[in-house]
């Protein structure tokens, strides 16, 4: 493989730009190779070697022994841990507690919201205003820390913003109004406007702008 550093197999969704904005932000060198979820991509017995559970975001280090990295989180713990950027050494634990909440909260939660309010509409009732109201508390959950807090661990922009910021900018989708929660939107665009963030984001989809709140 040229010169390309890491390989990126992914899509365009809130996971997939996770990486592609840490990619931006520590500057390597990156490939993308995308994987088409409408065709089934991630099922090909090739991609099942890298990913156990068929899913992207995947990485490989072409210069760290062709290591492969599955699960978002533990690929930007990787990437952050090798380029010593955003991850904090007096700052671990609180940016674990953000970066896991988002792995095993925020983003399944608006993933599931996304399914049945904007994918699926009119198929559940339940699980439509379930998910509505999970992802309500979480705007509001992550306002009130926001409120008290410039990023989500403190100070310092980090990992678990990164994380977490790529599922605020599906607010469209939530039809919960962004531009209401004050504190949320002020942290949403100050990482809205980071050059890396702004290319990140349009990686796999040249010309995507990134929505307003
Ligand atoms: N916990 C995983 C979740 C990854 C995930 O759900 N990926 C989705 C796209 S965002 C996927 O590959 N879906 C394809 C499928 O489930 O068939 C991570 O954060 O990497």
């Amino acid at each position: 493989m040229a010169s390309k550093v890491i390989e990126l197999f992914s899509a365009d969704t809130p996971n997939g730009k996770k990486i592609t904005i840490m990619l931006e932000e520590i500057g390597y060198n990156y490939k993308l190779t995308k994987i088409d979820l409408n065709k089934g991509e991630q099922f090909s017995p090739d991609f099942k070697k890298k990913s156990p559970f068929n899913k992207i975001p995947v990485i490989i280090d072409h210069k760290n022994n062709q290591e492969t990295v599955f699960e978002s989180g533990a690929i930007l713990i990787y990437l952050a841990e090798q380029s010593g950027k955003f991850y904090d050494k007096n700052n671990r634990l609180k940016i674990n507690q953000w970066l896991m909440a988002q792995m095993g909260y925020v983003g399944p939660m608006l993933g599931q919201h996304h399914q049945f309010h904007h994918y699926h509409p009119g198929k559940s009732e339940f699980g439509e205003e379930r998910y509505f109201k999970i992802s309500k508390k979480i705007y509001e959950d992550l306002d009130v820390r926001l409120g008290q807090s410039k990023f989500l661990a403190g100070d310092k922009y980090t990992i678990a913003d990164i994380a977490t910021w790529p599922w605020i900018a599906r607010h469209e989708w939530h039809d919960i109004g962004l531009k209401s929660f004050e504190n949320l939107s002020r942290w949403y665009l100050e990482i809205a406007n980071r050059k890396a963030v702004i290319k990140g984001y349009s990686s796999h989809e040249k010309n995507l702008v990134i929505p307003k709140p």
